[in-house]
């Protein structure tokens, strides 16, 4: 399999991706499939209709595509995804999107948007993350969207409930990129090209991180770009910033591993 990082509406170099890859070879796409980038319609109709060997999980620019189609959020002015809430196949586009993953695991990999907290195991992590699709996949998703976005709380604690323990999940899979040790979430770093805070770690290496022996891949952070370590993958290589779309063959061995990317296409 292989994992592709954040496309944001990137297509062109989506496609040209996908046919530098063995024909049919599954792929994990790690989220924020859409906006800032010009063609997030493209992208949506792309990869739902190659479903049979993609696999996606969502990323907080594709919650907040949700919220706006469905009158949660306003547009803000740097969206670009008003293609796809003009479309005659919006609704088949985010009915397939909010019934997607926001964990996946395979063999020994884990892959989420932007991190997980130190104190999440593998099975947490699929539980958490079950726990918000089956929200999101209900029939009454928009009163879930409704309570879905802030910064509060910010402190993880297993015995949360409700709307609060889905909100903190929500923002440890897909907007994580700093933590502490105990669990407590920064959210001041808004493009994450800043230092941590002090006190605060990048989440994959704080102490005792629960799972740190699985191979964890991930999105989310451009500025970090590609980074690759024995049991982790980051793959946002910011296609969308002028930087590359990348695509990486999961294999245990990083010798194994294969790299393959594509620079994003100045549009005339
Ligand atoms: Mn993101």
């Amino acid at each position: 399999m292989f994992a592709i990082g954040d496309i944001q509406g990137c297509d062109d170099e989506l496609a040209m991706l996908l046919a530098r890859l063995p024909m049919d070879a599954p792929i994990i796409c790690l989220g924020d499939l859409v906006n800032r980038g010009p063609h997030s319609l493209n992208v949506l109709r792309r990869l739902r209709a190659r479903a049979n060997t993609s696999h996606v999980i969502l990323g907080n620019h594709d919650l907040h595509l949700l919220a706006c189609a469905y009158g949660i959020r306003p547009l803000h002015h740097s969206d670009t995804f008003t293609d796809i809430l003009a479309a005659p196949d919006r609704e088949i586009l985010l009915t397939w999107l909010r019934h997607q993953p926001l964990a996946f695991a395979q063999a020994q990999f884990l892959c989420v948007h932007a991190g997980v907290l130190p104190q999440w195991s593998v099975a947490q992590t699929l539980q958490y993350a079950q726990e918000i699709e089956y929200h999101l996949q209900r029939n009454d998703f928009v009163d879930f969207l409704a309570h879905a976005f802030g910064n509060q709380p910010d402190q993880w604690d297993p015995n949360l409930q409700g709307t609060d323990r889905l909100r903190l999940n929500l923002n440890v899979l897909t907007r994580l990129r700093f933590c502490t040790p105990t669990g407590r979430i920064d959210f001041s770093a808004k493009d994450g090209k800043q230092p941590a805070p002090p006190g605060y770690l990048p989440w994959f290496d704080c102490p005792n991180r629960q799972t740190a022996d699985t191979t964890v891949v991930f999105g989310h952070w451009s500025t970090l770009g590609l980074l690759q370590r024995p049991s982790l993958i980051g793959l946002d290589t910011g296609c969308v910033w002028g930087g590359q779309l990348s695509a990486m063959y999961l294999s245990n061995q990083i010798a194994q591993r294969q790299l393959i990317q594509v620079n994003q296409q100045t549009t005339p």
